[in-house]
């Protein structure tokens, strides 16, 4: 951890709320002086940091904004997900980045957040909306030891890592449309993007991109959105604390990710079937140009959706846009 979220996460865990500035020099291994500078460089960001010659330093509030050590700080330790963090106040798209990064061989589990994008995407080269600070648009490296048929695997454990975080934080009840969408009330609240680059027989990278509708307001959405989509404040009628939930959310997903990769595929599936509104229901999917109808049935243990087709046949399906029938 960087000193400043060594710093913060001091701050966050003091038992009365407070650390003395002697107490953070001996557990840092830094002068009393340069704590000093690194608390002032946090309050030119917004930190209300209070400093006290008798009680010492108290946090008393954060900004609105994502902050790599901040989010580190609240993160603490986890396997994977979340090692590295890093945040730009804009970008075209999260998933480009990390893009890079993982054509320059940076280690899986880093993770890049935009507190806006100018070109966020969804599936089949969709636009994602993304504006400013008002949401959670983030994207992770992973180099799973899978072949590519089970990189699905990522979008399910994804989704499902995500409606927890989202549950545990807000108390809402979101649930996931197969393959990419948390819903709540009906309406789109997040969404799912995993880009893959694979060998026929193995994946090499998956970037997971998740972009999530924290505090906008009805009027950040076009009328045509509106009408589909919503925001967590929206249904919570408050807004929301975002880093608290970046932190949560990342924490699931290592979590989630451990489970993968150590084989226990089937304890996630599970957990999402349960979260799952589509299964159970009568379904028409598109894919292409093709246009499927049957009964979601449940998942295989690669994570494809499997489809009772119309006339009888289980067929396994692995994309495509899901249209729930009544
Ligand atoms: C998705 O695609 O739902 C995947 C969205 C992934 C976004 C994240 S943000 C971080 C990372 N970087 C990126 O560039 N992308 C990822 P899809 O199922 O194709 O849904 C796209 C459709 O959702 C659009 O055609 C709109 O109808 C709708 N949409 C666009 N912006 C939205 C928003 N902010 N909230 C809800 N729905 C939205």
């Amino acid at each position: 951890m960087t000193i400043d979220a060594q710093i913060l996460s001091a701050l966050r865990n003091a038992e009365d709320g407070s650390v003395s500035g002697g107490e953070l020099s001996q557990r840092l291994g830094i002068s009393r002086a340069a704590i000093w500078s690194r608390i002032e460089e946090m309050r030119s960001l917004g930190y209300e940091i209070e400093a006290s010659p008798h009680e010492g330093y108290r946090l008393r509030n954060v900004p609105d904004v994502l902050h790599a050590d901040d989010l580190l700080s609240r993160l603490g330790k986890t396997k994977v997900i979340g090692r590295d963090i890093r945040v730009f106040q804009e970008t075209t798209s999260t998933n480009d980045v990390i893009e890079k990064l993982a054509r320059d061989g940076v280690k899986e589990g880093v993770v890049v957040f935009a507190e806006s994008q100018s070109k966020g995407r969804g599936r089949l080269g969709r636009k994602w909306v993304s504006p400013l600070r008002k949401g959670l648009w983030f994207s992770v490296l992973l180099r799973p030891d899978l072949r590519p048929q089970e990189a699905i695997q990522l979008m399910i454990a994804g989704a499902t890592a995500l409606a927890r975080a989202i549950r545990d934080e807000t108390g809402l009840s979101p649930e996931i449309k197969w393959p990419n969408d948390i819903l709540i009330n009906g309406r789109k609240v997040a969404g799912l993007l995993t880009e893959l680059s694979a060998e026929l027989d193995h994946v090499n990278y998956i970037i997971l991109g998740i972009g999530v509708d924290v505090n906008l307001n009805a009027s950040d959405f076009s009328s045509e959105l509106r009408k589909l989509a919503t925001s967590l404040k929206i249904e919570k009628g408050h807004s929301i604390d975002r880093a608290s939930l970046a932190a949560a959310a990342l924490r699931e997903l290592d979590a989630d990710y451990a489970r993968i990769t150590t084989g226990h595929f089937e304890a996630v599936s599970d957990e999402w079937e349960e979260l799952c509104s589509t299964l159970g229901r009568n379904i028409g999917i598109r894919i292409g140009d093709r246009v499927l109808q049957g009964r979601a049935e449940s998942l295989d243990s690669d994570g494809a959706l499997l489809l009772r087709t119309q006339h009888g046949r289980l067929e396994r399906i692995i994309g495509g846009d899901v249209t729930v029938k009544k």
